[in-house]
């Protein structure tokens, strides 16, 4: 419960399951596919110098779906947590941004931001809400070069300055919670076990057993939206007895 007297230190690592409660399709899911592609073979660079109105549909179809989605009560109580845990930490790899409009104030994107437009050839960049995107592909407004999804793609590189904050709070975290995620796709996949290696335990929440599954404390079989909030209302519970006995 407490470690040493004190609250926790948390850090949590969700991906697209955390959102599928939402209504949000997941990357390996049913309902996963779009047209006959699989995700994958759409969200990367190649894809894109190829077929950008292809790539660029497939990303107008996702913004429209997330935009009809709302937070549900896993993201909700991660925005609980970050309010009661002085040293809390949400990575995410969910560029839905549902996390954001929870109310998580501090969320660590380290896959980028489906709401944000970056020019291919400028420094132009925006937060674009338009749903449906009208023409497409976007063009940049300053240069007239094609406009991209402000996404990390399959061998793009993550943002070394976000990883490196999310490598240091896994480091530190004495309790890591892993939400929604098929734990598959690095180097994302690899915080959890830095939380491992350095003592800290390990908390899965997932409809099924991933690749961390035999490395985690405990795994909490089902949807996140049910069974998150039912942990921490008994994990919050015990730190509050706790909290009061000192
Ligand atoms: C990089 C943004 C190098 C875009 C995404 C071979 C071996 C190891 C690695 C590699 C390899 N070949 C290639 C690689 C590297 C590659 C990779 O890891 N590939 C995997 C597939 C093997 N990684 C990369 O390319 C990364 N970059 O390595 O760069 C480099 C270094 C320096 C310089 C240049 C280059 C970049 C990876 C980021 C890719 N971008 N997203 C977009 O969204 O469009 S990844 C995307 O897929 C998501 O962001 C997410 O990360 C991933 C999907 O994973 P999940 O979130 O886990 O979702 P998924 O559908 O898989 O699973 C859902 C889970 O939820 C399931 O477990 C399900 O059971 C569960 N679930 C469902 N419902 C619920 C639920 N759980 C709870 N409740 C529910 N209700
Ligand atoms: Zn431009």
């Amino acid at each position: 419960m407490t470690v040493g007297g004190r609250l926790p230190r948390v850090a949590v690592l969700t991906g697209a399951g955390i959102s599928a409660g939402s209504g949000v399709p997941t990357f390996r899911g049913a309902g996963g596919l779009w047209r006959q592609y699989h995700p994958q073979e759409l969200a990367t660079p190649e894809a894109f110098a190829r077929d950008p109105k292809l790539v660029w549909e497939f990303y107008d179809w996702r913004r429209q779906r997330i935009a009809a989605c709302r937070p549900n009560p896993a993201h909700l109580t991660l925005v609980e947590m970050e309010n009661i845990l002085p040293d809390f930490t949400l990575v995410t790899q969910n560029v839905d941004g549902l996390h954001t409009q929870a109310g998580s104030r501090r969320v660590l994107l380290l896959h980028g931001d489906i709401w944000t437009v970056r020019c291919t050839a400028c420094a132009f960049r925006e937060t674009n809400r338009q749903t449906p995107l009208e023409p497409l592909p976007p063009l940049c407004p300053q240069c007239g070069q094609l406009l991209r999804p402000d996404v990390v793609w399959f061998g793009e590189a993550l943002d070394s300055a976000v990883f490196a904050a999310a490598r240091r709070a896994f480091r530190q975290a004495d309790l890591a919670l892993v939400i929604g995620t098929s734990a598959l796709v690095y180097p994302a996949a690899e915080l959890p076990y830095l939380t491992k290696q350095a003592g800290g335990q390990i908390l899965e929440f997932n409809t099924e057993r991933t690749p961390l599954s035999s490395l985690a404390d405990a795994v909490f079989l089902g949807p996140s939206e049910e069974t998150l909030p039912a942990w921490w209302a008994e994990y919050r519970h015990q730190l509050e007895r706790t909290m009061d006995r000192r």
